[in-house]
């Protein structure tokens, strides 16, 4: 039966007059849950949103995402057939015609060129049950290295930090309830207010409940209007303003020793590091003075509670692990975790953003967190797989290699499914450039992006309304996405298209699934016994227990909505690992060509690449991107207020509003990146990696601003050329 058929009754709802669609938000990692009300009294239906009340993890709240999110779903723009390139254009087709078509092209390009010929690009926006097949069709199906997805941009550096220090890594180590028993919250790099609203009365609670809060960010946002102390550190110096708190709190001695001494591994070295750091070199290089690092580090350590929070502004460096891991420094020094109100957490971004990064769309990674170097850990999945375990493919690179890949044609055809890279990688002009050379892109999607512009092949998918399946959230919970929408047109289910192209390729017989939970109860073995263990998990404890928190080995398992209990790790010998970090900094200097450091985000009312929220209205209202610059930089350059600015890096240059702000550093500019071609910041962030995450460095690059009147200056014009 299929997703659609087991949730839904055709004719009980053809005779209906109203229909209640039980759903989740598909946006950020709270996954708010709602009811979506259909009236069809009228001959066109009617919709209205409410939140659920006995959500637990949104409490009953959604924010402006949230509630007109069911507006790009519904939307004329949805995809609704096949569509296939010809002399430019895009001809509706068959689904026959479209995948004869595609068959025919996958097979003479592995042909010709062998499998790793064909990649494929995924995504954390994809329900478990889809992470998984897509790791196993790009295996399986296509016999290829080369998958990768969207979140080696998000949380890969908090991932690599967390599974260094800690063994295992799971967005927040602590359930959101326990937020409000944190006596001080370190947000670092972390907008929540815009990026996770329903998350900000956890945090309003605590502070109400006498906690402090920290904010680490180069400018104020909504999210620092609830700080106490705002530290408005220099981008991409977190890990040196973390030496700065880690030296106070070795002096002053707010070290937990005995939790040091039982459960932490390298704490000497960390100690006699600390004592060597010089405060007042931290504050040059920093940017933030001596007295508030020596205050944040007071409260943080004085506080018998507390938890630290980072996001992308720590992650998305070139030194994004290491910054990440100089914070889990501080949690472990403290003894900070593995408590009630005390742990770690990076917040996940996208819907899920967690589940997502667990089972096999990583390149070196297959289901369950395991690891596909791992002779046993390849066994045991060739075993579910029934495949033989020679033939499952080794690694192949990351997100943003892949592109280069394409320009070195090692890859030749490409697939992806639930991403924008042209608009969401740095240095998007290498990326365009690349997507030209492939002899064909097939993109999955169920609206026209950027990246389906490209393509030779257009396959419409299905949405949040129409696809049953899992997410996993923030927290590490696993909750159930119902779908009762049918699907528009000739569209299809997301994960019946990758079982129709793998019947094509010879391959049917291992994907032969009925359902989302027939895939999910085959996650559950490949997953059984690795990190991120799913084996107790089933639909039906889902519902009924409200999600349940991963690991969970079996089905009289509880979950583990605490991670690390009486100092337990996930490294062998059960301890976590401190380690000495040296200070990071900006791989591109500023200079005087370039004087002041661009840093990128997002606002409240859109969504990443904004397929998703530029073409619903009530979303749109920010409908062009804007540079964030403080009035005193604004007024150096000759800049006005809402006027126009040129904006270039030695990557790309682009034109834009201006947006007075003295809330931002003075030496520092942000712009949001929800927007596509000549408006898309993509063109002039910098795509150095980090060394252990692949992570771009889409926080810190060097720019140029000036007036459009201003003439362009050689320099920028020759060095322009360079990365492209
Ligand atoms: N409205 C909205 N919500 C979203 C999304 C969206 O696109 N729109 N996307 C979702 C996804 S996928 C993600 S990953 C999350 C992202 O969520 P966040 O990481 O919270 O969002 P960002 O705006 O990318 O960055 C957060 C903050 O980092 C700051 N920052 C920049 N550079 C630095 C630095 O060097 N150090 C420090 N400490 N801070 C710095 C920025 O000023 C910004 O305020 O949001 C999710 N939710
Ligand atoms: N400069 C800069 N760049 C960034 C970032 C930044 O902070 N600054 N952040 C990075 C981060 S954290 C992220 S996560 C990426 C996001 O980058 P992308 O993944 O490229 O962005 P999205 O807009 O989420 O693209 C999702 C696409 O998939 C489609 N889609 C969504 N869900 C589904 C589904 O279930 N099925 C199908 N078939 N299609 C679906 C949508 O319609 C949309 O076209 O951007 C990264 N890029
Ligand atoms: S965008 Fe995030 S916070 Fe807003 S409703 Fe959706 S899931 Fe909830
Ligand atoms: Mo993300």
């Amino acid at each position: 039966m299929s997703d659609f058929l087991k949730g839904f009754r055709e004719r009980e709802y053809q005779q209906s007059k109203e229909y209640l669609h039980e759903t989740q938000c598909p946006f950020c990692s709270m996954q708010c849950k709602m009811n979506l009300y259909e009236d069809r009294s009228k001959q066109k239906s009617r919709y209205k949103v409410t939140p659920l009340k006995s959500d637990p993890v949104s409490e009953g709240r959604l924010c402006p995402k949230g509630i007109f999110s069911y507006k790009h779903a519904l939307s004329s723009g949805r995809l609704r057939t096949p569509m296939l390139k010809v002399d430019d254009s895009f001809v509706p087709v068959s689904w026959e015609k479209a995948y004869h078509w595609l068959s025919q092209k996958i097979i003479s390009v592995q042909e010709q060129y062998g499998k790793n010929a064909m990649s494929v690009y995924g995504s954390g926006a994809l329900t478990n049950e889809k992470a998984y097949l897509l790791g196993k069709f790009s295996r399986v199906a296509l016999e290829t290295k080369y998958i990768d997805y969207n979140g080696r941009f998000c949380m890969s550096s908090a991932a690599g930090a967390s599974n260094q220090a800690l063994g295992v890594d799971r967005g927040l180590t602590n359930p959101l309830s326990e937020i409000e028993d944190a006596e001080c919250i370190v947000l670092a790099g972390t907008n929540v207010a815009e990026c996770q609203p329903t998350m900000m009365p956890y945090f309003r609670r605590a502070k109400a409940n006498g906690g402090k809060i920290i904010v680490i960010d180069p400018r104020e946002t909504l999210t620092s209007k609830i700080a106490d102390l705002h530290l408005k550190v220099k981008p991409g110096m977190d890990a040196a303003l973390v030496n700065g708190m880690l030296k106070v709190i070795v002096d002053e001695d707010y070290v937990n020793h005995s939790f040091m001494q039982v459960s932490v591994e390298g704490g000497a070295e960390l100690l006699a590091f600390a004592r060597t750091i010089d405060l007042n070199e931290v504050e040059r290089i920093t940017g933030v003075a001596k007295s508030q690092i020596i205050e944040a580090a007071r409260i943080y350590g004085r506080a018998t509670t507390g938890m630290v929070f980072t996001a992308r502004g720590v992650e998305q460096h070139a030194g994004g692990v290491n910054n990440v891991r100089n914070f889990i420094n501080l949690v472990l020094l403290t003894g900070k975790i593995g408590k009630q109100g005390c742990g770690y957490g990076t917040i996940t971004g996208q819907g899920n953003g967690q589940g997502g990064r667990e089972h096999g769309q990583k390149t070196d990674q297959l289901a369950g967190y395991r690891s596909i170097d791992n002779a046993e850990h390849r066994n045991h999945i060739a075993k579910v797989w029934g495949i033989d375990e020679a033939s499952i493919p080794g690694k192949g690179v990351s997100a943003y290699e892949m592109f280069e890949k394409i320009l070195e044609r090692e890859i030749r055809g490409m697939i992806v499914l639930g991403s924008n890279p042209v608009v969401s990688n740095p240095n998007t002009n290498l990326v365009k450039s690349a997507m030209g050379k492939l002899d064909f892109l097939v993109v999955i999607d169920t609206l026209m992006s950027e990246t389906a512009e490209l393509a030779d092949l257009i396959l419409p998918g299905s949405t949040h309304l129409e696809e049953e399946g899992t997410m996993t959230n923030l927290e590490g919970r696993v909750i159930l996405r119902k779908a009762t929408r049918k699907l528009p047109g000739e569209a299809r289910l997301d994960w019946q298209i990758l079982c129709e192209i793998s019947e094509l390729l010879g391959k049917g017989q291992f994907f032969s699934y009925q359902s989302s939970e027939e895939i999910f109860e085959e996650l559950r073995r490949a997953s059984q016994g690795g990190i991120a263990d799913y084996a107790g998990i089933t639909y039906g404890r889902i519902e009924e227990e409200k999600g349940v928190y991963w690991p969970c080995p079996s089905e009289s398992h509880p979950g583990t909505p605490r991670m690390f209990e009486g100092g337990n790790f996930y490294h062998e010998n059960g301890k976590a690992r401190v380690t000495p970090i040296a200070n990071q900094f900006p791989k591109e200097k500023t200079d005087e060509a370039f004087p002041l450091t661009l840093t990128t985000g997002r606002i409240l009312h859109h969504y990443q690449t904004g397929v998703q929220t530029r073409i619903t209205a009530e979303l749109n209202k920010t409908s062009e991107p804007f540079l964030e610059i403080h009035p005193v930089t604004a007024s150096k350059i000759g800049l006005v207020d809402k006027e126009k600015a040129r904006i270039c890096s030695r990557r790309g240059e682009m034109i834009l509003r201006v947006k007075f702000s003295k809330g931002i550093r003075e030496d520092c500019v942000f712009v949001p990146f929800h927007w596509e071609g000549k408006q898309s910041i993509n063109q002039l962030t910098l795509p150095e990696l980090d060394p252990q995450s692949r992570m771009p460095e889409f926080k810190a690059c060097a720019v140029r601003v000036t007036t459009l009147e201003a003439e362009k200056e050689v320099l920028g014009t020759a060095e322009l050329v360079k990365h492209v």
